[in-house]
């Protein structure tokens, strides 16, 4: 059997191994010739307020946050996730609908643990080029809380802020949280932290490493999961964070 009929198996296998929290109205998960999963965004751009009543956003179908990267697999009304992506010029921007019963930070105006408190997670690779980025700028992978500060780890090892990053708006009403966000790109390749960086222009038909995840913290010291929107074959599937070879492939429409 050709190799890419076995990673379609594979990944196809691994996708319907949803986890209980699968949203009804989300498009159907697509995989490229190499088993990659991929995603597309829509040009335009939205009003960056916490709501999702935009042209750009009507023009865009709902993805499914849905895969276990990390403890538990949680019912609907402990985690369930879905989010849109669209670009201009100037970002990439995200709509995610989180629905968590209950929203906690304990880690406040901290960058020491802020994977256990609630937050999203943006992983980018500005070139698509996979590998290996827990130190380096190769890709980075924001954690967002719901302050909206951005973290990421330095080459030197420490967790820093990369708030001037993402842009967040984040409104919450009952257990939903509706998540705006424009996201700048960076070469990370010519990334010096506390330099002079600028943001990429972007353009119609370029393609990066993307992945999205929400950390879901209710209760202890420690999340209690973490659900990524991309397929991860193997056992250890919280490897977003070191390997952006296992993020899917963003088209930029
Ligand atoms: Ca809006
Ligand atoms: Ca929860
Ligand atoms: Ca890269
Ligand atoms: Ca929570």
């Amino acid at each position: 059997m050709p190799r890419y009929v076995l990673n379609l198996l594979l990944s196809a296998t691994l996708w319907a191994a949803f986890c209980k929290n699968q949203p009804k109205d989300v498009a159907p998960a697509t995989l490229n010739a190499d088993g990659k999963q991929t995603f597309a965004a829509v040009y335009g751009t939205p009003v960056l307020d916490g709501s999702g009543a935009d042209d750009v956003w009507d023009a865009s179908d709902w993805q499914s946050i849905n895969q276990v990267w990390f403890g538990i697999n949680p019912e609907a009304n402990d985690f369930s996730g879905r989010y849109k992506l669209a670009w201009d010029e100037n970002n990439l921007y995200i709509l995610a609908e989180i629905v968590d019963d209950s929203l906690l930070e304990i880690y406040p105006e901290s960058a020491e643990r802020y994977w256990d408190d609630d937050c999203l997670e943006i992983f980018l690779d500005e070139d698509a080029s996979g590998g290996e980025h827990q130190y380096n700028f190769n890709a980075f992978a924001y954690h967002i809380s719901l302050d909206g500060q951005v973290m990421d780890m330095a080459p030197d090892s420490t967790y820093r802020f990369f708030n001037d990053h993402c842009l967040t708006r984040l409104i919450t009403r009952d257990k939903v949280s509706t998540w705006e966000i424009a996201v700048r790109i960076y070469d990370g390749a010519a990334y010096e932290p506390g330099g002079e960086n600028l943001p990429k222009l972007l353009k119609s038909g370029k393609k990066m490493g993307f992945s999205l995840a929400y950390n879901d913290n209710d209760r202890s010291p420690e999340r209690e999961s973490c659900i990524g929107n991309t397929a991860v074959p193997g056992t250890n599937k919280n490897h977003a964070w070191v390997d952006a070879g296992i993020f899917g492939l963003l088209e930029l429409r």
